[in-house]
């Protein structure tokens, strides 16, 4: 530790000439950043030789979002060393916290997708698990939000700036891509080749995130991959008096790793996203096939040393990749090749909805990518030829990779791994029976299931130090090491001054929240208040328009029915996909209600909404220990799992939800007196789109629902859109709100009334903390160690 605060010392000496009493904060900043990388990378040069001795299987984590969030709290906590940074930094005038600040989140990802590839990076790690993770430098992650008069504003996401500090550039690894061009065929000596003509090579510069565990010598890496011109300037161009092309080409070059794509639902066939998937999926193979290769001399065994996870589709040209290096670069025959590729390669699907299944049109495709649109097809004819030759009755239509002129990437991802898995056990349960039926059909026990998990050192340990320190004292159990251990205190069930301190621990959660939302949109909440939160992307299946629904009740019966609601604020926070016009009118809505209910003194005395912009790791972190009540409704059968439900069970929030995804585990985890469930089960949803929905039958049959739709419209004053949106609801409601509104409503009476018995309320949050340990990341990742990967822990 002497040894961190002298290194802070001498790189403010020598950086920037100053001594610590000098210094300003973004100095300070700069010296951590830079010292506990460097701490850091010297940790990871040992573990790497011990790896290397070892001679293990590796794990490589492919995804194109890791939503790792602040690194600096998260290193120095897992150095164990926070405590004493802080108490040198306040020695010599300095807050730690709002040094922590000043760090930007970098916004890597979309949403659960994101945070769960971080969450394993970081579990596996604690665990001592080598795992490196690949991914795209991406210079704008997802965009800031800005509320502007309700609707949504995107802006870049510079994080770069002052997110480089943790950053090491590898110089010496760079590695060549080739788009476009020709292959041709050539016989040599040694055969048949195949040659690569008229190519565009962009360059890949390695960038690397070093990983730090709990507790361990363990660190990992996340290398992330920076597109750059082959040679700086096109110097052909240049030379030939094209300057601008010349420059044009640079800044071509650069566009791949340019920008994160701000959706996560639907796949818009973007010749910038190939470019993107395909760019840092060869980069990444051609290093590990080179580092296995100068390991062993040989690609023989790669597939017994070698595990290569596909974290969705979107990294699935993984495969063909390896095809192509294995038959044009070390010369396999067709058949070994293959041989080794379907033992390497495991896939995880997140999510079922249709139109976030991605697919690839060839004519697209085939130029950017000639030889491996040729692999992808020979793997698809012969997928095609073998069921035919097993006579299996199955159904080409819908199991052939290329289909009516599209690649459909979740098939080559299935036929070429050889394991999948869902993300839940309701999600998995679909997959096999429904989605990917046919093929569960031809690969019995292929499919299985890992249900996710959350990295609580990071969700309680760090976001609720509170109830961390209070846990630990309690239970005199290191529950940070282990969360299974956390279930000690269902003991403390019936004292009550364990329920009292639990208790004193949330409303202390509340306060510094309700400050962050006085300062960030100048509305004082009522910290006695149940504190009500939906904190996700935004989304149509996830209905947050329900949640709104609800509200809209609320405000009409205290204003007409003299109702008088247990106190509520109801607290939302969601990025829109910036192309996703429904869920801007969403945010619009939210935001209207929220400004309508401010206005009436009469209201505003029983409920509040906020909407808090920009949804982040850091703004999670702020809300989920401040939650009572976690809203979990997205219509059944839509939600593959969902994570958040876990953080705020984890910090003692009660669900209220719909049998969907996790949901469902907590149930069984907590039992049905400890959640509220309501609505539709997944069948049922299947069997009403099968009957055919119609919304307006609810409306018409239901006096409740249509004396809230009738009431919204009243609420319309020209710069809403409450009517707007009342019609939808009426007329498509794709997601059936209208359907579990009524049962919801029910759900949340119980809600109000349940958390006046303080004691009962109390017990409930306490059985949510204890049986939060199978959520652990801890957990889910020891099911992928175990059951998918066989690998083995590196001391
Ligand atoms: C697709 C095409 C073009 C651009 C972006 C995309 C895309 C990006 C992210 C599509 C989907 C993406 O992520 C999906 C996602 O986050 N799924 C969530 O995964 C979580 C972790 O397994 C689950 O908990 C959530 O239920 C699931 O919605």
């Amino acid at each position: 530790m002497d040894s961190f605060t002298k290194a802070i010392k001498r790189y403010l000496e020598k950086r920037f000439g100053n001594s610590i009493e000098d210094a300003s904060e973004r100095q300070i900043y700069q010296a951590l950043m830079v010292i506990t990388r460097d701490k850091l990378a010297e940790k990871r040069y040992h573990y790497i030789n011990k790896l290397k001795e070892s001679e293990q299987k590796r794990v490589y984590y492919m995804s194109m979002e890791f939503l790792v969030g602040k690194t600096l709290r998260n290193n120095l906590y897992n150095l164990g060393i926070e405590s004493e940074v802080k108490n040198f930094l306040s020695e010599n005038g300095f807050v730690l916290d709002k040094i922590y600040d000043i760090e930007p989140d970098p916004g890597l990802g979309n949403g659960g997708l994101g945070r769960l590839a971080s969450c394993y990076m970081d579990a596996l790690t604690s665990q001592e698990y080598p795992i490196t993770g690949f991914s795209i430098l991406y210079e704008f992650g997802i965009f800031k939000q800005v509320i502007s008069n309700g609707w949504q504003q995107e802006f870049p996401d510079n994080w770069l700036d002052l997110g480089k500090y943790g950053l090491i550039y590898r110089s010496d690894e760079e590695v060549e891509i080739k788009f476009y061009g020709e292959t041709k065929e050539q016989w040599t000596s040694d055969g048949l080749r195949i040659k690569y003509e008229d190519y565009t090579p962009i360059i890949a510069e390695p960038y690397d995130l070093m990983i730090s565990g709990y507790e361990t010598d363990a660190v990992n890496v996340l290398r992330l991959w920076k597109s750059k011109a082959s040679g700086g300037f096109n110097m052909r161009l240049f030379e030939q008096g094209e300057y601008s092309k010349s420059v044009e080409s640079k800044a071509i070059a650069e566009s791949i790793s340019k920008l994160l794509y701000p959706a996560d639902d639907n796949n818009k066939g973007k010749e910038l996203r190939i470019k993107q998937q395909y760019f840092f999926t060869s980069a990444s193979l051609q290093q590990i096939v080179k580092m296995h290769y100068k390991a062993y001399n040989t690609l023989d065994n790669l597939a017994e040393k070698v595990v290569i996870h596909i974290n969705d589709t979107h990294p699935s040209l993984c495969i063909p990749e390896l095809m192509r290096i294995l038959m044009d670069e070390y010369e396999y025959s067709w058949d070994k090749a293959w041989e080794i590729t379907i033992k390497t390669f495991a896939y995880t699907n997140h999510t079922i909805m249709a139109e976030a299944l991605e697919k690839w049109s060839v004519d697209l495709f085939r130029p950017i990518l000639p030889r491996i649109y040729t692999i992808i097809s020979e793997i698809n004819n012969r997928f095609c030829k073998w069921c035919k030759d097993i006579g299996a009755s199955v159904d080409l239509e819908e199991m052939s990779i290329i289909h009516n002129d599209m690649i459909r990437m979740a098939n080559l991802c299935i036929v070429s791994s050889y394991s999948v898995n869902g993300v839940s056990k309701l999600h998995s349960d679909i997959l096999k029976k429904d989605t990917f039926k046919s093929f569960n059909r031809i690969y019995p026990g292929k499919f299985t299931n890992v249900t996710n998990g959350i990295a609580h050192r990071r969700w309680l340990g760090q976001a609720n130090p509170e109830l961390t320190k209070y846990l630990n004292e309690l239970l005199e159990v290191d529950f940070i090491k282990d969360l299974s251990s956390i279930e000690n205190l269902l003991e403390y069930k019936s004292d009550e001054s364990v329920i009292n301190n639990l208790e004193n621990i949330k409303k202390i959660k509340k306060v510094q929240l309700a400050e962050y939302i006085k300062k960030n949109t100048g509305l004082t909440v009522d910290t006695n208040s149940i504190f009500d939160v939906q904190i996700k992307r935004l989304h149509e299946y996830k209905r947050q328009l329900l949640n709104a629904l609800h509200i809209i009740y609320l405000y009409k019966e205290i204003k007409y029915n003299a109702l008088k609601p247990y106190p509520r604020t109801f607290i939302f926070s969601a990025k829109a996909s910036s192309g996703y016009v429904m869920a801007k009118n969403i945010i619009k809505l939210i935001c209207s209600i929220s400004e309508i209910i401010e206005m009436d003194p009469e209201v505003r005395k029983y409920i509040k909404v906020v909407f808090l912009e920009d949804y982040r790791v850091s703004l999670a972190e702020k809300i989920i220990p401040a939650a009572d009540v976690s809203e979990q409704i997205s219509q059944a059968g839509k939600e593959a799992s969902g994570t958040g439900n876990m953080k705020l069970m984890l910090n003692g929030a009660l669900t209220l939800g719909t049998m969907d995804g996790a949901n469902v585990e907590i149930y069984n985890a907590v039992g049905k007196d400890n959640i509220f469930i309501f609505g539709l089960s997944s069948e049922e949803v299947s069997d009403l789109s099968e009957r055919g929905y119609r919304s307006e039958e609810f409306y018409q049959n239901s006096s409740v629902i249509k004396e809230t739709i009738d009431f919204m419209r009243t609420l319309d004053n020209g710069d809403s859109n409450f009517n707007y949106m009342a019609d939808y609801l009426v007329s498509r409601d794709p997601y059936m709100c209208l359907a579990d509104f009524e049962s919801y409503l029910e759900q949340q009476k119980l809600i109000e009334k349940t958390y006046q018995d303080r004691i009962k309320w109390g017990q409930m949050s306490l059985v949510n903390i204890a049986n939060s340990g199978i959520f652990s990341a801890d957990r889910a990742t020891s099911e992928y160690v175990k059951e998918i990967w066989n690998i083995k822990k590196v001391k």
